[in-house]
């Protein structure tokens, strides 16, 4: 739409740099995650960009998740990314001729018009259509925005719930790291170590002419992502009743966003008339299949459950304290064995308002404890545990700070009544996204920008902070 917004941000205030990241990486119907790095369209970062354009344009916010969600599978996915066609074949890879939606994709519904990726990413829609809605619901109610929104967001949660209950417990699994949205956490080390990598030579990586190489996953990581979306695409990226393929993982962030998007799909019902009691009751069956499923009450915080894990094996248990029996199976839980690594992704579901008070007084504790440092080493939350051996503050999903989940975690803070807490994260972040030129992620501990500058989702949470 031609709405050219004019912010009335004074120069060089830090609404309007954030709004000049979002103007520029706006191409006319979504935004790029960052112009060189990521030159199309992506599915978790859109809902993220949604919530932040919302306070510039409504507009603008509506029509993000319009673009994502026209390109939609019959069967339901949001696919991860959403390819613009003007963009040459060898910006990013992989590219649409590798995933090939509109050939391999077609018995699971993939879009004629359009190309995507076949995989998913966070399902933060809902969500997000819940918020843009709220910012201007004038505008919402004569577009139609919600209710033409929300049969979409109903068959996305649907096919997660079922086609991707892999683990028979409830919870949706994913299947390959790029949908968790963490591609590199050292979470997938132990399930990634049985797949083949595809060879170096069969592919090109197009985030090495942009990214440094120290602060992106290795070409060993890239090979086995290469294999996994290979096998899944040759599959007719259809998916089992069973966690049959090479990588399927129930993790908590992902979870937790399932369950506060059927929250707010239950405000969208509401809205358009019908109730929204029945979604309010499975967010909470969900919750408590979370806590049942992923929950490490010695930990103080929530683990990714391998479905994949041999649990029979040696290591087939949660393995590091000894006290998981010998299949790896804790209270009689079945399928896989909690990986035993502690990403920020585990502290994600203090999002959820009705978790249990003595769990999230135990997240608000990890989060401060020495794994995550916040406002003791660290001054953002890092995306990996700062005494795990494989931590990095540089390297991508493997220690440095990210402000999407800054951004879960300051509203999670603030929605168990730790104010303070929140102010403090709120007020790192805001200067931090700042001071990095809106980096797409920094060093936890000196705020130094890594990755890409002029990140669209840094600059979009940049501004929902600061409303
Ligand atoms: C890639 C776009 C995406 C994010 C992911 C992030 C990265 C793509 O960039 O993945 O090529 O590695 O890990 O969360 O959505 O910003």
């Amino acid at each position: 739409p031609a709405i050219a917004y004019d912010p009335p941000f004074p120069a060089g205030s830090p609404h309007l740099r954030a709004a000049q990241v979002l103007e520029s990486n706006w191409t006319g119907t979504s935004t790029v995650p960052s112009r060189g790095l990521y030159p199309h369209q992506w599915s978790w970062d859109s809902a993220f960009i949604a919530i932040g354009l919302r306070h510039l344009s409504p507009l603008r916010a509506q029509t993000e998740l319009e673009t994502l969600l026209a390109a939609q599978w019959a069967d339901g996915r949001v696919p991860h990314i959403v390819f613009n066609p003007s963009v040459p074949l060898d910006a990013y890879f992989p590219s649409p001729d590798f995933w090939r939606s509109s050939t391999a994709g077609r018995a699971a519904g993939a879009p004629r018009t359009v190309q995507t990726s076949g995989i998913v990413q966070p399902p933060v829609h809902a969500l997000a259509a819940w918020l843009v809605h709220r910012a201007d619901p004038g505008l919402s109610r004569a577009r139609g925005f919600l209710a033409r929104a929300y049969p979409r967001l109903a068959a996305w949660h649907r096919y997660l719930l079922h086609r991707r209950d892999l683990g028979g417990g409830s919870l949706a699994s994913v299947v390959h790291p790029w949908e968790q949205g963490m591609d590199n956490s050292p979470c997938w080390d132990a399930p990634l170590a049985r797949i083949t990598p595809a060879p170096a030579r069969s592919f090109r990586r197009a985030d090495l002419d942009h990214g440094a190489a120290e602060d992106r996953p290795t070409d060993l990581d890239y090979g086995r992502y290469v294999r996994l979306a290979t096998d899944y695409r040759d599959g007719g990226y259809a998916d089992g009743t069973d966690a049959t393929g090479g990588f399927a993982v129930e993790d908590p962030a992902f979870n937790a966003l399932l369950i506060a998007s059927e929250h707010a799909l239950a405000e969208i019902a509401h809205e358009l008339g019908a109730t929204g009691s029945a979604r309010h009751a499975r967010a909470e069956r969900l919750t408590a299949a979370l806590v049942e499923r992923l929950w490490d009450p010695a930990e103080g915080m929530f683990f990714c459950r391998d479905l994949r894990a041999d649990a029979r094996g040696p290591d087939g248990g949660h393995g590091r304290d000894g006290t998981r029996g010998p299949d790896g199976a804790r209270g009689g839980v079945p399928g896989g064995a909690l990986i035993p690594e502690r990403s920020v992704s585990g502290l994600v579901p203090l999002l959820l308002p009705e978790l249990p008070r003595e769990i999230a007084g135990a997240l608000v504790a990890t989060l401060a404890g020495p794994h995550f440092g916040l406002g003791r080493t660290t001054r953002l939350v890092p995306s990996y545990d700062l005494l795990g051996e494989a931590f990095d503050p540089h390297r991508y999903w493997r220690g440095p700070a990210w402000f999407n989940t800054g951004w879960l975690l300051e509203r999670g803070l603030r929605t168990h009544g730790e104010r303070e807490r929140a102010d403090a994260l709120r007020e790192a972040l805001l200067r931090t996204a700042e001071e990095s030129d809106f980096a797409e992620y920094v060093d936890p501990r000196t705020g130094e920008p890594c990755g890409a500058l002029g990140f669209s989702w840094t600059a979009a949470l940049t501004l929902d902070l600061l409303h």
